[in-house]
C-alpha cells in the first residue's frame, strides 16, 4: 500500500504515528495529500474553530549571555549600541498605555540578563498584576527559568515557585529551537539542554502551569531531528498533558549570525505545520504565530493543521529585527477577518482557551 494510505489507516484506527512515519510525511512528494491529513486531525477535534487572543508582547530586556547564532534581537553587554533595558515603570507603562484595549494576556520575553537581581522579575509580575488585576502573565521561557536558577542559586523548582507566588500563570514556549544535540551544540551551545528545558516544562505542569512547546525550523536541522523534537514533545505531554500548544517557529535570517541560509519556503511552513499536526496526537492546538509565518501563510495554515493563530501580539521585536515584514500588530477585527476569509470560525479565547469571543459574534455585529 502507498505509504500516506497506511498512514492514514493508522489515524483512522487510532494508532499512533511513529517515527518512520514523521519521516515519510516529511519526504512524501504530494504536500496537499499531506495537508489533507492534517486537516482531518485538525478538524476532528475543533471542526472550523479557529483560535486567537488579544495579547500584549513585551521584551523588557535585550541584553543576553547566550550567544545563539539565530538571534538577530540580543545585544551582548548593558551600553552596547542598541542594547535596552526597561525601568519597571517602563515596563508597567505599556500596560497602562492599553488600559482601554480588552487584553488577556501579556506575553513577556527577554534576553538573560547577568545583572539584573531576581526582585526585577517578581516586582515586575506583582506590579503588572496591579496595573490589570485580571490579566494572565505568560512570561519567561524554560531558558530563562534555568539561568534565574544558575544566577540566583536557587533551585529550578524553587525559582517557579517564587515566580509563581508573584503572579506567573504559566510559561510559554520559546527556547526550545531544536532539542537535537547535535544542532543545539551548533546554534544555541551556551543556554538550557533539551533535557533542562523539558524537566523545567514538567516541574511547571506539576505546579498546576500550562505551557507551549515552540521549534524553530528552516536553518540546519535534518528531518529526522524534527521528527525527533515532536517525539520528545509528544513524551512529555504523554506524562503530564500539561501543553496547550505546539508553535513551529519559521527561521528568520537577517542581521544574525546564520544570515546566509534562505528563509523556508511557505512550503515548507505548511508542511511543518501538518506534520506538527499529524505527530502531536496528544497537543490540543497547534499554533501559527502570524508574525512568523506571514499572514498569507498562517491564513493558509488553517486548511494544514493549524487551529491557532496567536493573537494581536503589538510590540514584537525578535522577528522585526529578523526581517519580518509582517505587521507589528492585528487588530481583533482583522484577525476576525482573516479567519472568516479562509472559510473558519473564529473564536477569541484566553490563554487557558475559555471562549471569550465566540464565532456567532460576527453575525451579531454584522447585523447590530
Ligand atoms: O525561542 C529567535 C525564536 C523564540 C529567531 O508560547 C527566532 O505562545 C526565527 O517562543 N528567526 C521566541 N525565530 C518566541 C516564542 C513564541 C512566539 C509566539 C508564541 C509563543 C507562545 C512563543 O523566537 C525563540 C526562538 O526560537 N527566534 N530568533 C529568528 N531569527
Amino acid at each position: 500500500m502507498e505509504p500516506l494510505g497506511r498512514i492514514a489507516d493508522k489515524l483512522d484506527a487510532g494508532e499512533r504515528l511513529s517515527f518512520d512515519d514523521g519521516v515519510t510525511l516529511f519526504s512524501h512528494p504530494d504536500l496537499y495529500d499531506v495537508g489533507r491529513l492534517a486537516n482531518r486531525e485538525r478538524e476532528k477535534r475543533h471542526g472550523g474553530l479557529t483560535y486567537y487572543n488579544f495579547n500584549l508582547r513585551l521584551e523588557a530586556t535585550n541584553v543576553c549571555v547566550a550567544s545563539c547564532l539565530f538571534c538577530s534581537f540580543s545585544r551582548l553587554k548593558p551600553g552596547d549600541a542598541d542594547s535596552y533595558t526597561m525601568s519597571l515603570e517602563q515596563v508597567f507603562d505599556k500596560l497602562r498605555a492599553r488600559a482601554a484595549q480588552p487584553l488577556t494576556e501579556v506575553h513577556v520575553v527577554n534576553g538573560l540578563h547577568p545583572d539584573l537581581p531576581f526582585e526585577y522579575y517578581l516586582d515586575m509580575l506583582r506590579g503588572l498584576k496591579q496595573v490589570r488585576p485580571g490579566i494572565h502573565l505568560k512570561c519567561f521561557t524554560a531558558v530563562e527559568i534555568a539561568f534565574f536558577a544558575d544566577l540566583y542559586g536557587r533551585t529550578d523548582e524553587q525559582v517557579l515557585r517564587e515566580l509563581k507566588a508573584a503572579g506567573l500563570d504559566s510559561l510559554p514556549g520559546g527556547g526550545a529551537e531544536i532539542f537535537a544535540e547535535r544542532v543545539r551544540r551548533k546554534i544555541c551551545h551556551d543556554k538550557a539542554d533539551a533535557d533542562r528545558y523539558l524537566s523545567i516544562h514538567r516541574l511547571a505542569h506539576r505546579l498546576g502551569m500550562r505551557t507551549n512547546v515552540t521549534m524553530l525550523y528552516g536553518h540546519i536541522e535534518t528531518i529526522e531531528e524534527r521528527v525527533d523534537h515532536m517525539l520528545r514533545t509528544r513524551a512529555l505531554q504523554d506524562d503530564t498533558g500539561g501543553l496547550q500548544a505546539f508553535i513551529p517557529l519559521a527561521f528568520h535570517p537577517d542581521n544574525n549570525q546564520m544570515r546566509k541560509l534562505p528563509a523556508p519556503s511557505a512550503t515548507e511552513t505548511l508542511r511543518v505545520h501538518a506534520v506538527s499536526r499529524l505527530m502531536l496526537d496528544n497537543v490540543p492546538h497547534v499554533k501559527a504565530f502570524w508574525i512568523a509565518t506571514g499572514v498569507d501563510v498562517a491564513q493558509i495554515s488553517l486548511w494544514y493543521g493549524v487551529d491557532d493563530l496567536d493573537g494581536t501580539v503589538q510590540e514584537e521585536k525578535i522577528y522585526h529585527m529578523a526581517g519580518a515584514r509582517t505587521p507589528e500588530t492585528l487588530t481583533t477585527a482583522d484577525i476576525r477577518r482573516l479567519i472568516r476569509r479562509a472559510g473558519r470560525l473564529p473564536v477569541e479565547r484566553d490563554t487557558l482557551y475559555n471562549v471569550v469571543t465566540g464565532p456567532e459574534a460576527d453575525a451579531e455585529l454584522a447585523t447590530a
